[in-house]
């Protein structure tokens, strides 16, 4: 029973992504594809939440350590491993049959004053995010890492498309800000919206379609962007992560030069590697580094100057709560407030609210009860 539900909610997708690769999007169309967006979008969570049962405690449990955590995912054989053990002081198992890494192994790579965790994986293919292999448990380490390494195999880059979309049918959104739509449920009044700039991707009317196809009918909506349908769906459903990500194309000692530009240049890798040559490897740390977008945080006791040689490092976004669970376990119990320099409007400016967004070069001094 269960598994003639879920095929034929496969196989509904599947006819409705057949509908669209088949129909030309221009204004005439545009209306009717965003409809069927939407309605894909509630089959694809359906089917989503019906894989996710199972034993308790089949997902993989990582620690996260260091300053950001980034997860290597790419087909079985792409050389993960491979690459985690040139990067850091981990040795994961290398072999040349798929499916070697079960489990997670975990790295550190230490770059420019930055400890960054590396997590190596068992691979994934197609099917991956409705739980074929070990896709939905590695998918679910993607969902708590700070940036995606996408791994494709020199030779094999009609890979790179199918890892993408595995990966963002697992609610992942790579290198996407969350577009800025706020939708405020009613209890009556029909749908609202307003915008702050000219839609030139998304009619109202088609706004207003895709919006009740996902049964929201009462609603004040405000889109300050001009969205596309996808973009809208996804704020609907409230439930994808943003997450930078850089492609890495490995093995380019298999190519001759030209033939691996074109392959680089097919799929957007943003680099060439060799993982088991130790090639362009310094370029990749520094990749890696730079697309993170690290900030710098200084800590001063009161009464004391702040010690500028010293800087927690942190993730763009980081908030005054994300210190403090940095500095010490209890800070965030104990805390009273906080004082900054540099970005607030005053220096010293006092903060009781644990949510206030530093940036880089910040001064804070923390105070506990
Ligand atoms: N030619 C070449 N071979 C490589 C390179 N990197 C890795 N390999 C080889 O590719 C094979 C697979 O490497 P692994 O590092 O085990 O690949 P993996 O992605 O971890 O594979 P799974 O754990 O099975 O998902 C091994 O035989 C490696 O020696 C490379 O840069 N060039
Ligand atoms: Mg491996």
């Amino acid at each position: 029973m269960d598994v003639v539900g879920k095929k034929s909610i496969m196989d509904q997708i599947k006819e409705l992504e057949r509908e669209i690769s088949q129909t030309k999007y221009n204004k005439a169309t545009q209306h009717h594809i965003g409809l069927v967006k939407a309605k894909i979008a509630r089959l694809k969570e359906k089917q989503l939440s019906r894989s996710k049962g199972g034993p308790k405690g089949e997902g993989y449990s990582v620690k996260k350590s260091g300053d950001a955590t980034v997860i290597l995912i790419g087909f079985p054989s792409v050389g993960k491993s491979t690459l985690l053990n040139s990067l850091t002081a981990a040795k994961s198992t290398v072999a040349a049959y798929e499916f070697t890494t079960l489990t997670v192994i975990p790295g550190t790579m230490e770059w420019k004053g930055a400890r960054i965790q590396l997590l190596d994986v068992p691979g994934i293919v197609q099917g991956a995010a409705v739980g074929r292999g070990r896709g939905r448990e590695v998918l679910g380490v993607a969902m708590s890492a700070d940036m995606v390494l996408l791994m494709v195999d020199a030779l094999h880059p009609e890979h790179a498309d199918i890892l993408v979309k595995e990966v963002e049918d697992y609610n992942l959104r790579l290198n996407q800000r969350k577009p800025d739509v706020k939708i405020i449920k009613t209890s009556k009044g029909g749908l609202d919206i307003g915008t702050t700039v000219k839609m030139t991707k998304l009619p109202i009317e088609t706004a207003k379609s895709i919006l009740r196809e996902m049964s929201i009918v009462n609603a004040q909506v405000v889109i300050r962007e001009d969205i596309t349908a996808d973009q809208l769906i996804d704020i609907i459903e409230n439930n994808k992560k943003y997450i930078p990500a850089v492609t890495v194309l490995n093995k380019m000692d298999l190519l001759p030069q030209d033939a691996l530009e074109a392959v680089r240049r097919g799929i957007s890798a943003d680099i060439c590697i060799s993982a088991d040559q130790r090639v362009n490897l310094t370029e990749l740390k520094d990749l890696i580094y730079n697309r993170l977008q690290f900030i710098r945080v200084y800590t001063k006791e009161a009464g004391k100057k702040a010690d500028m040689n010293e800087p927690i490092i942190m993730l763009e976004g980081t908030t005054i709560k994300d210190i403090c669970n940095k500095l010490h376990k209890d800070f965030v119990t104990k805390f009273k407030f906080a004082r900054i320099w540099g970005s607030s409007k005053f220096p010293g400016q006092i903060f009781k609210n644990m949510g206030y967004e530093l940036k880089d070069g910040d001064v804070i001094e923390i105070h506990v009860r």
